[in-house]
């Protein structure tokens, strides 16, 4: 009798844990502090310049056309992307996400714009569809955080803790992402991609950032069996 009890909790207990899988949700993240940008590819035929600077990963891209440096895989489907990103100049000065990205072609895009804001838009032939704007002052030289939340058709660009760009599509329902520049010099940082697909990995040096998402990710897990725990 007392082997079936264990066996029945033992049974609920699993059943309890595969209900809390979601939570397991991988993260991937580069702070190029390696001086590298392995995991990284250059999108096939995209113009560009990628290289790694003082911990930054440097993009430049010149003329009327994007270059993108992307990671991932093609199945991810619903995530969230977060990095830093700094213009430091160009003609257009574009810089920015992509996600669910095809091809340099096909793919979404959320980008800060100098003398426009923030932009997002699906491109399916080459030039921006179902594209909205919002306005607001894009400094040269300065730090933005940029977060993009994808979560079935529906796309959410934040600049900082602002909600700016919504976008609602069902184009493309799964692909990787991505850094974009388009005639411009960016640099970008601190990349952090999480999710259910999302394995954990890159690199990141703990070192230098004191506070890191990872540490609240394993927090929220620990409080989830915590609660399974004492639920029993
Ligand atoms: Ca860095």
């Amino acid at each position: 009798m007392k082997a079936k009890i264990s066996f029945l909790a033992l049974v609920c207990l699993a059943f309890a844990f595969m209900l809390a899988l979601p939570s397991l949700a991988g993260t991937w993240r580069d702070d190029f502090e390696d001086g590298d940008y392995d995991g990284w590819w250059q999108s096939a035929g995209t113009p560009g310049k990628w290289v790694v600077e003082d911990g930054e990963v440097s993009g430049e891209v010149t003329g009327n056309a994007s270059g993108e440096l992307v990671t991932g895989k093609p199945k991810w489907r619903n995530y969230t992307i977060e990095c830093k990103i700094k213009i430091l100049g160009g003609g257009m000065r574009w810089g920015g996400m992509v996600a669910r990205y095809q091809d340099t072609i096909r793919t979404y895009l959320f980008c800060l714009v100098v003398g426009i804001g923030a932009e997002g838009a699906l491109s399916t032939v080459g030039f921006m569809e179902r594209n909205q704007v919002q306005q607001f002052p894009v400094e040269l030289d300065t730090w933005y955080k940029l977060k993009l939340e994808v979560d079935k058709n529906d796309f959410k660009f934040y600049v900082g803790d602002k909600l700016l760009i919504e976008l609602n599509d069902r184009t493309f329902d799964s692909g990787i992402v991505g850094l974009i520049v388009l005639d411009a010099h960016v640099h970008f940082d601190d990349v952090i991609i999480t999710g259910p697909e999302i394995p954990d990995g890159g690199y990141w040096d703990s070192a230098k950032h004191p506070k890191g998402k990872a540490v609240e990710a394993k927090g929220k897990l620990a409080a989830t069996w915590g609660e399974i725990k004492r639920s029993r």
